[in-house]
């Protein structure tokens, strides 16, 4: 008896990357996900289903099993903390970087650091790690604007091409991680539907590779 399936995906940018990797693995969504306004969502597997969520609800659906596989960007999974969960594969999408930044031509700072971020237990483990204990402002977006308005001297963000940084005057000035999206699995997830679970991260692999000598 085969026992159904379900796999967390994480809308926005990550889900237009997400979508030809799972085709290529066979698994297509019975509908439209983009002009739907459904959550969850069936495919041409019976026991197959997918869910469409915030990219930061993913790691917790995916580690208290109530969906089995779950896709979502490192950054996210570094702030969650990974409990409960496997990470068997980098899908090699979506890539960006996680940085420090600050005002370009900013004046030393003085005294504890002031850094605002959404990353906020990633950023108190780098600095942490660096041996600095700095004061962390949660933010939930356009975290440029912080050090701009004098909220902070410092942001944790993500970086791709830098524009977005230096349209607003910022620099990146430390690189915390290299950062793609990657397949999880739970960890009782894969205990008990191991047999089904194996061969879609077989598919996966393999459509990764190709992916890969495409491009090289
Ligand atoms: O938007 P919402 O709050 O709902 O969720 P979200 O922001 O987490 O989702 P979304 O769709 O923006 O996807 C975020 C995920 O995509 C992250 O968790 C990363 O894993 C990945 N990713 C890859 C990125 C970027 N590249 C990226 N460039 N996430 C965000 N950005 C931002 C960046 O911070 C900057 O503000 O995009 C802007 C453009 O970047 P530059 O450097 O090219 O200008
Ligand atoms: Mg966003």
């Amino acid at each position: 008896m085969k026992q159904n399936l379900t796999i967390a995906l994480s809308k926005g940018r990550i889900l237009k990357e997400t979508l030809p990797l799972l085709a290529a693995a066979n698994i297509i969504p019975a509908e439209d996900i983009y002009s739907s306004r459904k959550l969850i969502f069936d495919t041409n597997h019976d026991t197959i289903k997918l869910v469409v969520i915030r990219a930061t609800d993913v790691p917790t659906y995916v580690e208290y099993g109530a969906a089995d596989m779950g896709i979502a960007g490192k950054d996210v999974l570094l702030e969650h903390g990974g409990q409960g969960l496997y990470e068997p594969l980098d899908l090699e999408i979506s890539k960006c970087r996680l940085m420090v930044a600050g005002m370009k031509d900013a004046a030393p700072v003085t005294g504890r650091l002031k850094v605002a971020s959404k990353f906020v237990n990633v950023t108190r483990d780098y600095f942490a790690s660096q041996g600095k204990q700095v004061d962390i402002i949660k933010l939930y977006g356009a975290m440029e604007l912080a050090p701009i308005m004098g909220l902070a001297d410092c942001i944790v963000d993500i970086v791709d091409t830098g524009n977005t940084m230096r349209a607003n005057g910022l620099e990146p000035t430390e690189h915390i991680a290299d950062i793609s999206s990657r397949l999880v699995v739970g960890q009782a997830s894969l205990k008990m539907k191991h047999r089904q679970i194996q061969p879609i991260l077989d598919m996966l692999r393999t459509a990764i590779d190709a992916r890969r000598e495409e491009t090289a």
